[in-house]
């Protein structure tokens, strides 16, 4: 039997510098599934644009995809906005492996849910891709200072923190624009008869109830490192590796 169910990963953003590929990798090769979806941003492409980024682990989180896939894991990519360029080939499907905008997806527990990147309900990124695509570059540079931030944090003793993750929950209190997102998620999802949805494009993973619809998000692996999991009893949760990986490190160290 898997470890999971079904784990659901969104954000990781391949040929970005940001990405945590090693903490990825580390996490898919202690994890197995029956389902693997992939809920969007996985390939950074606006990045690759500028300049080519791409190491050998970017690779490696590509390899392990397929793997699982042969090993009999069906994975279901989502297109999220940042690898919109796949959108011209889905739907497709490839044996164990499928490209598509959104999936249906039956909980263990029955329950019908809306997979879907979530790119498609923020005002920013569908009415202004040059907005964003600037908002995304100061970003790019927040996530910069960061790694300096924390190289010296690290050196006197201090333990991670993120400077875009501490900014953006600032933000979000003053304009409060995620609870939108949420909101018109959470409209679609009744609409359209869901019993809740899963998404990811805000890097925020969280499990809710929004206007009686069950909200899930991946969250991200660039600011963190979280993934979704349904066990096989088919209850939810959030795996935080950055974190897990963490106190390892320091269990090790310490014993
Ligand atoms: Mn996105």
């Amino acid at each position: 039997m898997s470890d999971y169910k079904s784990i659901f990963l969104s954000d990781i953003h391949l040929g970005s510098k940001g990405c945590q590929s090693d903490f990825l990798n580390n996490f898919l090769n202690n994890h197995s599934c029956d389902n693997l979806f992939l809920v969007g941003d996985i390939i950074d492409c606006w990045r690759l644009k500028s300049k080519l980024y791409w190491p050998q682990s970017h690779s490696d989180v590509f390899n392990n995809f397929l793997n699982k896939s042969k090993e009999g894991t069906k994975v279901i990519y989502i297109t999220g906005n940042h690898d919109d360029f796949l959108r011209n080939y889905q739907p497709l499907e490839l044996g164990n492996l499928e490209l598509k905008e959104e999936h249906s997806y039956t909980t263990v527990k029955g329950k019908k849910l809306l997979i879907i990147h979530g790119d498609q309900f923020d005002v920013v990124t569908r009415y202004g891709k040059r907005l964003s695509i600037l908002g995304d570059k100061i970003y790019t540079l927040l996530l910069k200072i960061n790694i300096i931030l924390n190289f010296f944090r690290s050196r006197f003793g201090f333990g991670y923190w993120s400077l875009a993750k501490y900014l953006k929950d600032k933000a979000k209190k003053k304009v409060n624009k995620m609870s939108d997102y949420e909101e018109s998620l959470s409209n679609e999802c009744k609409r359209r008869d869901f019993d809740g949805l899963v998404c990811g494009h805000i890097h925020k993973a969280e499990i809710s109830t929004i206007n009686g619809v069950s909200y899930h998000n991946c969250g991200d692996w660039v600011e963190s490192c979280t993934a979704l999991v349904e066990t096989n009893q088919g209850n939810f949760k959030i795996i935080d590796w950055g974190m897990i990986e963490r106190a390892d490190i320091k269990l090790i160290s310490n014993g």
